[in-house]
Order: structure tokens, then C-alpha cells, then sequence
């Protein structure tokens, strides 16, 4: 196959190719090779593909009309490695979902209504449910509005994304081991999962601030093996199985909240510092932040109630999560605020 359907669109803080499920390949080896060639991958510049030589650029949405009772879509994301000829369903990504209620509406696959549209979209990745509410005034998508997400510049169309049942999603528990704190290589963490497979630990106990900037943890080849170490050994605890070519766990190294927030984060996807943070990467720290004793919970402000807005501050500003939580004290749903917008619609070739 040498081409297809294609819109390009920013999705949160990411970017990526979205497609419908039927203008690719049915067969996964012939799809994943199209789309590493769609990107430009293998190749740390990815010149010769669509790809923006960064994992945060180089993602993919497959998009089609679901049959699940009370879901409208179903969404498989997929993650094109920049510098390996790799394509993993291994992971989902609650930015590129920003994209799929806009996506489904403007290829027809959900009728919009006049106003705003809800959209159940199925993660195939993690077999869960989010909706995404997307602005449709006289039944057309827009993208012009006043939502400000940081890591963007400007302002667009609100997309609220809910999310019920998260925990558990790929490592089968919302703590894969049992633990709230498991000690590897020397270091305290958190094996977590609420809707993201991450390794939560105090940036300190890694020898950094947690307040540096994405360049500069870039640079940092000592820190950058130390965590892959950490991330290599506790792949079987958290039921991944040999995680040496996935692109989970991330590394999330936490420090105290500087501006206001609940927690600071520097996250690593896990070769590379992210610019902002997940969306579920998000949900899964702020949720470490609620086990007590867990490194996420001495370093966070935790705000009271059963419904938490969590400000998780990141490289490039903040990202908030509203956590609802049960008598417990389990969280039961997050929410978030995302953007997205259409780059472009039209052929990609191979
Ligand atoms: O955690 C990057 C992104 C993501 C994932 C990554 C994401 C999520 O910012 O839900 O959005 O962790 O690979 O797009």
C-alpha cells in the first residue's frame, strides 16, 4: 500500500496521523510498515515521513464506528518509535483521544448535535471508555474557542475527556505489585497504573531537582540509564513482561509543587523527557499522590474532599485533573481539559 485518507491533527500536546480503520492495511505487519513510512521511521530526523522527530509527534490514531452498546467509536492508538522500525499498541494516549471526537464527527462516523456532541470512544489499547464532549454549534465541529491548555500556544474549543474505571488498565491492578512503595535498585517508587503504566519516584532520590527543563534532563545520559535500569527491572512486577522495547512504564519523577499545584512532574516516555505531561500519565501521578506513604504522597499537596482537583505542574506549566474518589478513598473517575485542531486532511503517501 502506497497511500491513504489521512487528517493530521494536534490532539492535547501531541501530534499525529489520524485514520479510519478501513483505509489501512487489515493486516498488522503490512499497517505497521505503511505507517513507519508514513512517519519517516526508522530516522532520528524522520525526513523523509510526516513524523516531527519526537515520540510526541510521531503517534497515530486508528478510528472506527463501534458496535459496543452506549460506545459511538472505537480507538486504537499507536506509537511509531522515531529511531526504531517500531509500531507498539502497547500503550494508550489521552492526548492523540483529544482528536478522536472532532475526527469521528467530521468523518461521519457520530451524527453531531446542535450545541455540543458526546462522544464514547472504546480505547482498544486498554479496553476502556472515555467521552470526550466536543463543541458543535449548528451541528458542525469548531475548534475556535477560549481554552487555554499549557504547551499550546493560543486558545481553542474546549474537549472535557472523562474517565471512568482506569485502574488496572495494562498491568491488570491499580498497584501491579501490591505495594504502595517497592524499593528497586535502591530507590523508592510506586508501580502504578490508572490508565498508564508508570514508576513514580522523588526526582531527588534520582540526584535531580525535579524542576529542570526538558533540554537539560535530555542531556543527562547518567540519570537517563539510571531510570532505564529501574524501568527494565520491575517490567515483571508490573505484569509487562520484558519491557526492553515498549514504550512503558514512564518514568515519572516527582518533587513539591512550586506554583500552587499538587505535585511537580518531570516524565520520561520513556527515552525521552515529555515537553508537558500524559494525559493518563497524569491521572496515573495524581492518583500515586493519594497512596499514602507512596514517594508521589510525601512530596504532594492533596487537596480535601471526595472530588480533587489536582494541579500537576509540569516543564511547560500545569496540567489539572479532578479526581472523584469513593469512601476509601479509591479514585473512582478523572476528567481533564484537552484542545485539539485539524493541521490537515488529505492524502499521505508512502
Ligand atoms: O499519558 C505521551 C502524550 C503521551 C501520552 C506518552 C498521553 C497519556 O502526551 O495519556 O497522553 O506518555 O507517550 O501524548
Amino acid at each position: 500500500m502506497s497511500e491513504a485518507p489521512c487528517m493530521w491533527m494536534r490532539g492535547g500536546t501531541s501530534k499525529g496521523g489520524y485514520f479510519l480503520r478501513d483505509d489501512l492495511p487489515a493486516d498488522t505487519a503490512e499497517r505497521d510498515a505503511f505507517l513507519l513510512g508514513v512517519m519517516g521511521s526508522p530516522d532520528p530526523r524522520q525526513i523523509d515521513g510526516m513524523g516531527g522527530a519526537d515520540p510526541l509527534t510521531s503517534k497515530v490514531a486508528v478510528v472506527s464506528k463501534s458496535t459496543r452498546e452506549g460506545i459511538d467509536v472505537n480507538y486504537l492508538f499507536l506509537q511509531v518509535f522515531v529511531d526504531k522500525a517500531l509500531v507498539s499498541d502497547q500503550q494508550n494516549c489521552g492526548n492523540i483521544l483529544a482528536g478522536i471526537g472532532p475526527f469521528a464527527i467530521e468523518r461521519g462516523l457520530v451524527e453531531p448535535a446542535d450545541d455540543e456532541t458526546r462522544v464514547a470512544i472504546f480505547m482498544e489499547n486498554t479496553g476502556q471508555v472515555a467521552v470526550a464532549t466536543v463543541q458543535t454549534p449548528g451541528g458542525a465541529v469548531t475548534y475556535r474557542g477560549d481554552a487555554a491548555i499549557d504547551g499550546v500556544p493560543g486558545t481553542y474549543a474546549p474537549i472535557p475527556l472523562e474517565f471512568r474505571d482506569t485502574a488496572g488498565s495494562s498491568c491488570g491492578a491499580l498497584l501491579p505489585s501490591g505495594n504502595a512503595v517497592d524499593v528497586v535498585n535502591g530507590v523508592p517508587v510506586t508501580l502504578i497504573d490508572n490508565g498508564m503504566p508508570c514508576v513514580v519516584m522523588k526526582a531527588q532520590d534520582v540526584g535531580i531537582t525535579g524542576y529542570e527543563d526538558r533540554d537539560t534532563l535530555d542531556a543527562d545520559t547518567q540519570l537517563k540509564a539510571r531510570i532505564e535500569a529501574i524501568r527494565l527491572a520491575v517490567g515483571q512486577a508490573m505484569n509487562l513482561g520484558d519491557v526492553a522495547d515498549k514504550s512503558v512504564p514512564k518514568m515519572m519523577l516527582v518533587a513539591p509543587p512550586r506554583n500552587g499545584g499538587a505535585v511537580t512532574v518531570r516524565s520520561f516516555i520513556p527515552h525521552r523527557a515529555h515537553a508537558t505531561i500524559g494525559v493518563l500519565g497524569a491521572v496515573s501521578v495524581a492518583t500515586a499522590c493519594l497512596i499514602p506513604g507512596s514517594p508521589a504522597a510525601e512530596v504532594a499537596q492533596v487537596p480535601s474532599g471526595r472530588r480533587k482537583t489536582l494541579s500537576v505542574e509540569h516543564p511547560t506549566g500545569e496540567m489539572s485533573c479532578v479526581l472523584e474518589t469513593e469512601e476509601s478513598g479509591a479514585v473512582v473517575s478523572s476528567a481533564l481539559l484537552r484542545t485539539a485542531r485539524k493541521l490537515m486532511d488529505g492524502t499521505v503517501y508512502v
